[in-house]
């Protein structure tokens, strides 16, 4: 297989060429935050560093970390590093708690947000002809945006549909011809949903490829969303904060996860408890330095999303670093009875059993001192007609594989195909009812 680049030269550049190109974006970085940005300055003082402390890469790590709470400290616009009349836009990611992160683009940071969105189309294999079909939802959300702004720099025709009114998104990329489908994974479920439901047949549409993110997913998830849409299904990873989607993505050829493109943001995965480095091929949590980013630089951010890094080169050419896709954020962490278990691990188990839907929720509550989980899942119509024994039988089956796997104990409650609320996004996995 070919590979298609968008930028070959920056993708493919030896170790020691990218390494030298991210030293010197690094030190402009840090000089220019500590002159601009009274929060980012005030933490290197109190860290007694300064900007001519930063020699080498392994520098970074004298750094202080940023976390969420810096953000929030300094809404709305505090971390900026240029003044609101350079700044062209602004996006905010809605947070579960407490107020929005807002972030700031200057124009050249539109345009960079826009060649990474291209070189993720590049990665999975869209080119120019291609009709991109948009359902990432178009608003403060990065996603809609900006991958908008990505498609129409490769010059792809782009279908600004955004998400919901998913009959209507089927009619429309069978009449227009969609071939690249950009949404969350769980967003495409429901849009196989909705076509199954017209009786329109997947192998009657024009789509190749998914490029799916901004939500965990399983490697199940991925079989099922390949199977019921005809397509390959790829990942693309990102975060407001960071730029939006396009920080990283997966390639056709990749066995093992997603390219960061590195020219732009320096990772590091960091032992969540300690803060400690920790070398590639250990998981723990992202951390991201964002190398090019003028409106709103962000130094050795925390993601609290769970990952590792593979350093191996790709079949695909990319010398970029890849990241472990990310089955979890360290604050999505349940622990039940002990036990340690991520939303998407429970998933794995669920999509691997015949007859059960892929949509789900995960019900935790708190008994006593003792927190408990009760996993809500769909199934099909001709299973949910079985006999009562069939379905207790079921559950109890799944109730067991969940324990087998994951190690943790819950109860498995079979519920009415199409009962469980469909996002038009970021589907909503956890109900926690121990904070009521
Ligand atoms: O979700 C940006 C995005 C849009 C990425 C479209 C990909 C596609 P936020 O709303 O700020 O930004 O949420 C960021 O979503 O820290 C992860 O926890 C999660 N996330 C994003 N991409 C993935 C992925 C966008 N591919 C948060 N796999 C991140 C797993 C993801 N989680």
């Amino acid at each position: 297989m070919s590979t298609i680049y968008w930028e070959e030269e920056m993708e493919t550049l030896p170790r020691v060429g990218l390494e030298s190109i991210q030293l010197k974006r690094l030190q402009s970085l840090v000089k220019r935050v500590y002159d601009k940005v009274e929060p980012y300055r005030q933490k290197m003082i109190d860290a007694g560093i300064t900007p001519n402390d930063i020699k080498t890469l392994q520098d970074l790590q004298k750094l202080p970390f940023t976390t969420k709470d810096d953000l929030r400290d300094n809404y709305p616009f505090g971390m900026f590093a240029m003044g609101l009349e350079d700044i062209v836009r602004v996006h905010a990611s809605s947070g579960t708690t407490g107020k929005p992160t807002v972030v700031g683009y200057t124009k050249k940071d539109i345009d960079t947000w826009a060649t990474l969105i291209a070189r993720s189309l590049a990665c999975a294999g869209a080119t120019s002809g291609d009709m991109v079909h948009n359902a990432y939802g178009y608003g403060l959300f990065t996603g809609g945006l900006g991958a908008h702004y990505g498609a129409e720099k490769l010059g792809a025709t782009v279908i600004p549909v955004s998400g919901g009114n998913s009959k209507r998104q089927i009619t429309i990329m069978k009449d227009f011809g969609s071939t690249v489908l950009m949404s969350t994974p769980s967003y495409a479920l429901n849009l196989a949903e909705a076509m199954e439901e017209m009786g329109v047949s997947p192998s009657s549409l024009s789509l190749r490829v998914g490029i799916f993110g901004a939500e965990p997913w399983s490697e199940n998830m991925r079989e099922e969303v390949e199977r019921k849409l005809n397509i390959k299904a790829v990942d693309i990873y990102g975060l407001s904060e960071v730029i939006g989607p396009g920080v990283a993505q997966e390639c056709l050829q990749s066995t093992k996860g997603m390219h960061i493109f590195e020219d732009h943001f320096l990772p590091e995965i960091i032992d969540p408890e300690t803060g400690e480095v920790l070398p590639p091929g250990e998981r723990g949590e992202l951390v991201f330095t964002t190398l090019t980013k003028e409106a709103f630089p962000v130094i050795r951010y925390r993601t609290k999303d769970i990952s590792c890094l593979y350093i191996e080169t790709c079949n695909c050419g990319r010398t970029l670093v890849r990241m472990e896709k990310v089955t979890g954020r360290t604050d999505d962490m349940l622990i039940i009875r002990g036990v340690n278990v991520f939303p998407s691990q429970v998933e794995h188990v669920l999509m691997g059993v015949e007859g059960v839907e892929p949509h789900y929720q995960i019900i935790v509550e708190r008994q006593g001192t003792m927190d408990t989980m009760t996993v809500e899942v769909e199934v099909s119509d001709s299973i949910f007609s079985d006999e009562i024994k069939n379905l207790e039988q079921l559950s109890h089956g799944i109730s067991k594989d969940i324990k087998d796997i994951l190690g943790v104990t819950c109860k498995v409650k079979l519920v009415n195909p199409r009962s469980i609320r469909r996002s038009e996004g970021k589907a909503q996995r956890i109900i926690d009812n121990r904070k009521i």
